[in-house]
């Protein structure tokens, strides 16, 4: 099934400043999930909510490998799974015994939600906290104010127990034409962890984009009036009033967002295309890496992210910095190297802490039109054939545009690699 196309926007878009939150995560960049669970055990994607939790057995758990792959990788924060639809909790609930608690793990004593949150701390990232409202074991579930209460309680203990979270990812998933209380969720995020964002339902601060393949399209809007739901449903959630809601990317590094032995790591080229069609167009990228049924991030996919982060450093940690960059007149620029530069990439910048302003640009090097689009947004970048030039004139349109950098870089790339589009439409076996 395939979901609706992005978000319907106002024409024109209201100008909305996003806030000192929404703003600090979107500096962030990149993020890595981490899928892991009864599913993970049983080579499953979905499970229903009756495997046995005897399953649960990582007897090799490292959660510092998995944070550490995330920080080496450039990752600033961490998602966990702490229960995906089959209701399996990874921490010791006291509102259900479908748990770490009734798993042989460290003898029914294991948290790996406080693992994670230790691990995060060593390693200086911030953490956040996937909770499933779909919930296939809950035997409440179909009583909707007895499981309201039910995944409160389950929320209260997550945003109680473990320090302050960055954001909280609900998953759309499953629950098409079911409503929560998302006044009563509001409620318990707004008392315990208000600084945290929330992701893409109930009164969001932060977007998905619309697929699970971490790619954003040109435009990206920072501004929405709707969101999409999930990706096994055309249902979009339409907002009382258009908001600041930046987009966020999620796609796992394999084809299941829970590890299976069959299953292998994106190429490398795969993952720098993602990269391109997310950091690079202005959106952050939610990386997922599951840890394997040891309780490890696989060894190959630990080194194709040390291929990534190499290949993203050898092309991008060195720019080409312009000696001079100047407005001409509204919303034209030029930027002056004081020596001719060979440059095969361009990234461009928007002051948007005041809001996303501009709506279209053009980057020319004399008569040759170098690059343009839409969107600028956080950052922007461009590949083209290989130019050598002293001067660029930038083009930007839109309300009052404020172009706040341009800088570039000599890779010897000029293309994007293409993308090898996988199967991911349709929701996985039961
Ligand atoms: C989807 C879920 O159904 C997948 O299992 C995964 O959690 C992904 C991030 O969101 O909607």
């Amino acid at each position: 099934m395939s979901c609706t196309v992005l978000c319907v926007t106002t024409d024109p878009l209201p100008l909305i400043p996003p806030t000192p939150g929404q703003l600090a995560w979107q500096r962030q960049e990149l993020g890595v999930f981490f899928h892991f669970g009864v599913n993970t055990f049983a080579g499953l994607e979905w499970s229903d909510g009756t495997l046995d939790p005897s399953i649960f057995n990582p007897t090799l758990l490292d959660a510092e490998q998995w944070v550490a792959t995330a920080a080496d990788a450039g990752a600033r924060y961490v998602i966990l799974t702490a229960k995906h639809h089959d209701g399996f909790c990874l921490w010791p609930t006291d509102t259900t015994d479908y748990s770490v608690r009734s798993a042989p793990w460290k003898d029914g004593k294991g948290d790996v939600v406080a693992e994670v949150r230790a691990a995060a701390d060593k390693y200086g990232l911030d953490l956040g906290l996937y909770l499933s409202p779909w919930d296939r074991h809950a035997p409440c579930y179909p009583d909707p104010a007895a499981y309201d209460r039910y995944y409160q309680d389950q929320l209260r203990e997550l945003c109680t127990r473990y320090g302050t979270l960055s954001e909280l990812w609900f998953d759309g998933a499953g629950s098409q034409g079911r409503e929560y209380d998302w006044v009563g969720i509001g409620e318990v995020i707004s008392r315990t962890q208000p600084q945290a964002m929330i992701f893409n339902m109930g009164n969001p601060t932060i977007r998905w984009v619309g697929n699970e393949d971490g790619l954003a399209s040109d435009p990206v809007d920072y501004v929405v009036a709707e969101t999409d739901f999930s990706q096994y449903t055309v249902q979009t959630t339409r907002l009382e009033r258009a908001l600041y809601l930046p987009p966020e990317c999620d796609v796992s590094i394999r084809r299941g967002w829970f590890w299976a032995d069959h299953d292998r790591p994106k190429s490398l080229d795969h993952l720098m295309a993602i990269h391109y069609r997310s950091v690079g167009m202005g959106a952050n990228l939610l990386l997922n890496l599951p840890p394997d049924d040891r309780g490890l991030i696989p060894d190959e996919d630990v080194d194709r992210m040390r291929q990534w982060r190499a290949e993203l450093d050898r092309r991008f940690s060195n720019p080409v910095e312009p000696d001079a960059l100047s407005e001409l007149s509204p919303g034209v620029w030029r930027a002056t190297f004081d020596q001719p530069v060979r440059l095969d990439h361009l990234q461009l910048t928007e002051d948007f802490t005041t809001g996303q302003r501009i709506r279209s640009h053009r980057v020319s090097s004399g008569d040759r039109l170098v690059a343009s689009g839409q969107t600028v947004g956080a950052r922007r970048i461009h590949v083209f054939d290989e130019i050598e030039t002293a001067e660029l004139t930038i083009t930007v349109q839109g309300q009052e545009p404020r172009l706040e950098s341009i800088r570039g870089f000599r890779t010897g790339v000029a293309s994007i690699p293409s993308i090898e589009y996988l199967a991911g439409t349709e929701a996985p076996a039961h």
